[in-house]
């Protein structure tokens, strides 16, 4: 599967079909598209899951630093699928990199504000002055990203930048309705209005060239039909 891929995302993309985390069919996504693949996070709870999403993230953030100079202080993980994931991908990053990262911390949010005992909007370490690497599952339009910026902003936190499982690459939904139109990426449009730095362990590139050895025809055809209408320009 996949050869050209390196072996954690090679992995990471195995243990997605494998779990039934990744699958093929047709799905309603969140901008009403109809799509033929879906990744669902949520699955990943088993022992084995759990640890190959978390090495592939920490994999992932450790080529960030080395290539791209990310620095960190917090892995912050949005309520609800992100808040397992801060927690997990920090232990793994300190056993990888002892070195460097056994003192960074995690911390997610509450959706609702707790207003008794030690109240707050936030769990785990302050955000105040620190910088903030947000950790989540998919980016489709960027919306869910959006409003963890604004919520670590409004704590004092500086955002460092994001990294999510998968990037399906999607241009954004056209304000007319019109999607045979080329359009901006969620991702591109992200970078541009924050100037923050995002990553990805698989994108939808990444998805299709995998599918090549292990996926129906039909799953491939379909797949590429959707990615042509739908990828965007930048
Ligand atoms: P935003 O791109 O920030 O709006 O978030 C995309 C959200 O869509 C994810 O957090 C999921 O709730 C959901 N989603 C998936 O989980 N997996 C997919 O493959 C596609 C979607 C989606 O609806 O676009």
């Amino acid at each position: 599967m996949g050869a050209q891929l390196p072996a954690y995302k090679q992995k990471f993309l195995e243990a997605s079909i494998s779990g039934g985390v990744l699958k093929f069919g047709s799905f309603e996504l969140k901008s009403k598209r109809i799509s033929p693949y879906f990744f669902n996070a949520g699955l990943f709870h088993t022992a084995r899951l759990a640890a190959a999403i978390s090495d592939a993230f920490a994999h992932t953030i450790i080529e960030a630093q080395k290539q791209n100079g990310l620095e960190f202080d917090i892995v912050f993980g949005p309520a609800y699928k992100g808040i397992p994931l801060s927690s997990s991908v920090t232990v793994k990053l300190g056993e990888l990199e002892p070195k460097n990262l056994d003192s960074i911390s995690y911390s997610f949010d509450r959706k609702e504000a707790k207003d008794h005992g030690e109240g707050g909007n936030i769990v785990g370490a302050p955000l105040k002055g620190k910088k903030v690497l947000i950790i989540d599952d998919v980016i489709t339009a960027g919306t869910a990203k959006r409003e963890a910026i604004e919520k670590i902003r409004k704590e004092g936190g500086i955002v460092a930048g994001i990294v999510v499982a998968v990037d399906r690459m999607e241009k954004l939904p056209a304000a007319d309705g019109d999607e045979s139109k080329p359009g901006p990426s969620a991702i591109g449009e992200l970078r541009k209005e924050y100037n923050i730095p995002i990553f990805a362990i698989l994108t939808l590139d990444d998805i299709v060239e995998g599918m090549k050895t292990f996926a129906s025809e039909e799953d491939i055809k379909r797949t590429e039909a959707y990615r042509a209408k739908y990828k965007a320009t930048e």
